[in-house]
């Protein structure tokens, strides 16, 4: 819409000084703290305040501190390890167990502010939140308004992966990385540094990995679902050396940061055999790979292979003091193991019955290994196929299904669903976004996300070590896309991992987020701006009595629509409370605030469905989103996930409507989905009864558009039913993901 043509009143906004706090006296802290209680005074910040660190373990602390705050205001507060009046003090405290290690309390009073925690890592994090309350006054003061706050964490792990195979980033950004994870009370930085794409960690053993396998010779240019694929022929590449990987451990290690490295392993590994082709199974010479996807190039299973493993390993581990040990075991296609006499030869040896125990095998060796040198292994979920090594642990990415499996035999899981972290995925409307690999995961859908699954009794639940964010680089090509893909979900998800369940509320979260968002801008931080990643976005419900509501969360805000298919401006209706719309129809809104507009949302809605209801769909989570669908959204929409995971094909989903209608016909709209699938044929079946069922009409779409575009399947003639039958029956590239989209129904009026 053109904002230039709207007229609105001014609307005040509070100064925001120095990026640190809003003038007047709120306490905005991300995470929200455990508990917190005002004063009323305030203590002053002077050039003669020290910074008491009386013991020698928070000294580290300390001078961050002190850094941190000469960054924020400019003054240069001494650290010391005698008491004075007007002192920002840090404790460590031996009976304060009860605040675990990384909680603490913090109370400011006008003549002194006072950090306790148990361990330097609560210390830490009681900085990051006075670093939080600072703000400067009218007359150029910094204060922190007088409270007092006692905080610890809900879980252990909370971390942000960070992919430097697909796209390389230099060392320098990872460090700016890591300063974010602890800003946000983060410990835990997964570095993902090999990969089909790139070999990006020095091996002094084996220098060809860096010297051939952190160099390709082109990139994929377009996305992975383009029919053909181009690249661009630019050499392309990078490496860390060890000597960078060893200060990179120290300054994360400064900031309480636990960093994980992720050698993948058996496949994912075209890089390495690009180095070293006899680790692969061909014998054959392959290039360090160009495009996107899996590659089949995987390890063999020789004894030469698992010592170049171990040796890498071996290094590694001198590298990294990280207790787990990340070896990928994702997405191996065994086609190689298939046809290998080796791999064969090794499988009758060992009795095992097909490629997936051999894999299994292979990550047990390497989990005894591991386990030999006191470290842990951690692998995605694919690791469960075929029996998981017993102190292994798991990252849950195709969906909570393999987290919960896990937790239930007695492994620890890091939750990492694809539709709720995997931060590669669009945030907001993909028409308006540059281009990323699919999905749609709002700020909110993370926000909301609940790291220990429903299933999960108590005793199993405990499992959950925590949740991470995912960035994978396929699409994300330099630091500043990674800072706009990461946040702003990350703040909502460190929100997640901090925050009791009890205490969070999203409405507040905005609000705190709006005031945090000056701090980010400080640091240079290029988040996706808060209006996009869905501040300003107005959310078009109707209920199942016909009552359309349409809201956004910035409570300031007009919100203007149309009924006519006209875009709307704020000349348009001022939305002012629900109204009915039992026959549907076409809504636009917009919503605007302080001469901002947000996107222009449309939502078409048929007849009232309150009588609609999904009988059965055999996809592996049909739940949450069919219910949904009937009552809140335009469309009536099921997902199809993990295909793999449900071989049931073909996939079917039964609607009854509820009373009889004419059907003309009905749609199929592909939702960008985490991976590459797409459903290319279907079929609809129409039933009176729900017992007998007649092919209504089959939806072809060999050129399908991504991305939220509407196909429709018409109907030859129409055709009178109460029951409507969805059936996929052939879908592209939807292993293991799914194919996500949603279905309409046309009816006549
Ligand atoms: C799947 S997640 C992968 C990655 C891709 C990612 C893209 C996982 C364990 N494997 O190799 O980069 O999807 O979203």
């Amino acid at each position: 819409m053109n904002i230039g043509k709207l007229r609105l009143a001014a609307i005040t906004v509070c100064v925001i000084v120095s990026g640190c706090q809003m003038e007047r006296n709120t306490i905005s802290i991300i995470p929200q703290p455990v508990s917190m209680r005002p004063g009323q005074d305030m203590f002053v910040l002077m050039r003669k305040t020290t910074i008491l660190s009386a013991d020698k373990n928070t000294r580290n602390e300390a001078s961050q501190l002190a850094d941190s705050l000469n960054a924020a205001t400019g003054l240069h507060l001494r650290t010391t390890d005698l008491n004075s009046d007007y002192q920002i003090r840090l404790f460590l405290v031996d009976s304060m167990t009860f605040l675990g290690n990384e909680g603490y309390q913090l109370n400011a009073a006008s003549n002194a502010v006072e950090i306790r925690a148990f361990k330097p890592a609560g210390a830490f994090y009681g900085c990051q939140t006075l670093l939080q309350l600072l703000s400067k006054t009218s007359e150029g003061k910094w204060q922190i308004p007088c409270v007092e706050i006692e905080d610890y964490p809900r879980f252990r792990w909370r971390g942000m992966h960070l992919d430097v195979c697909r796209h390389f980033m230099p060392a320098g950004f990872v460090k700016k990385y890591i300063d974010l994870l602890a800003m946000h009370k983060m410990n835990t930085f997964h570095w993902h540094l090999t990969d089909d794409q790139g070999w990006r960690i020095e091996i002094k053993k084996y220098p060809k990995l860096t010297e051939i396998g952190a160099w390709r010779d082109g990139t994929q240019i377009g996305h992975n679902s383009a029919a053909k694929k181009k690249y661009d022929n630019v050499h392309y590449g990078g490496f860390y050396t060890q000597e960078q990987i060893r200060e990179i451990v120290a300054y994360a290690k400064a900031r309480h940061i636990n960093i994980v490295p992720e050698i993948e392993m058996p496949g994912h590994c075209q890089a390495a055999v690009a180095a070293y082709p006899e680790l692969g199974c061909t014998g054959k010479s392959v290039g360090v790979m160009q495009g996107w996807g899996v590659s089949e190039n995987i390890y063999n299973v020789r004894e030469e292979t698992f010592q170049f493993i171990e040796d890498v390993l071996t290094e590694v581990m001198g590298l990294f003091d990280s207790p787990f040990i990340h070896v990928g075991g994702d997405e191996v296609p065994k086609t190689q193991w298939k046809q290998d006499a080796y791999a064969q030869a090794k499988m009758k040896e060992l009795g095992l019955k097909n490629e997936e125990e051999l894999q299994s095998w292979f990550i047990h060796r390497i989990d005894t290994f591991l386990t030999k040198h006191n470290r842990r292994l951690i692998g995605w979920d694919e690791i469960l196929e075929g029996g998981l090594a017993p102190g292994a642990a798991v990252m849950s990415w195709r969906g909570e299904v393999g987290g919960i499996e896990a937790a239930k035999a007695g492994h620890d899981v890091v939750m990492t669903p694809g539709n709720y972290t995997y931060f590669d995925h669009y945030q907001a409307d993909p028409k308006t976004e540059p281009m990323a690999i699919g999905g749609f995961t709002t700020l909110e859908k993370v926000y909301h996300y609940e790291p220990v699954p429903a299933a999960l009794d108590a005793d199993k639940a405990k499992h959950i070590l925590g949740a991470q964010g995912q960035i994978w680089t396929e699409y994300i090509a330099a630091p500043q896309q990674v800072e706009y893909m990461a946040y702003p979900r990350a703040v909502a998800l460190a929100e997640v991992l901090w925050t009791p369940k009890d205490k969070k509320d999203y409405a507040d979260f905005i609000q705190r987020l709006q005031i945090h968002s000056k701090r980010l801008d400080r640091l240079n931080v290029n988040y996706c701006p808060l209006d996009k990643a869905g501040f300003l976005t107005p959310k078009i419900r109707r209920r199942k009595d016909g009552f359309v509501s349409i809201s956004c969360f910035v409570p300031s805000a007009q919100i203007y629509y149309t009924l006519d298919g006209s875009e709307p401006t704020a000349k348009s209706k001022q939305y002012a409370g629900s109204f009915p719309l039992p026959d549907g129809g076409t809504i636009q809104a917009v919503a605007v605030s302080d001469d901002k507009a947000g996107p222009v949302v449309k939502a078409n809605f048929g007849p009232c469905k309150k009588d609609w209801k999904i009988l059965a769909a055999d996809s592996t989570q049909p739940g949450e989103d069919a219910a949904n669908a009937i009552d809140d959204n335009p469309e009536t929409w099921w997902q199809t996930e993990y295909l793999e995971k449900s071989p049931a094909h073909p996939h079917t989903l039964d609607i009854d409507l509820g009373k009889t209608y004419k059907l003309k016909g009905a749609t199929y709209t592909p939702r960008p989905s985490g991976g590459n699938g797409t459903i290319k044929e279907c079929e609809f079946y129409a039933s009176p009864d729900g017992k007998t069922w007649m092919l209504a009409g089959k939806g072809l779409f060999e050129d399908i558009k991504r991305n939220l575009v509407e196909h429709p399947a018409v109907f030859e003639k129409p055709i009178e039913a109460r029951y409507l039958r969805f059936v996929s029956i052939r879908e592209i590239n939807g292993n293991p993901w799914a194919s996500v989209g949603e279905i309409g129904i046309i009816i006549e009026k």
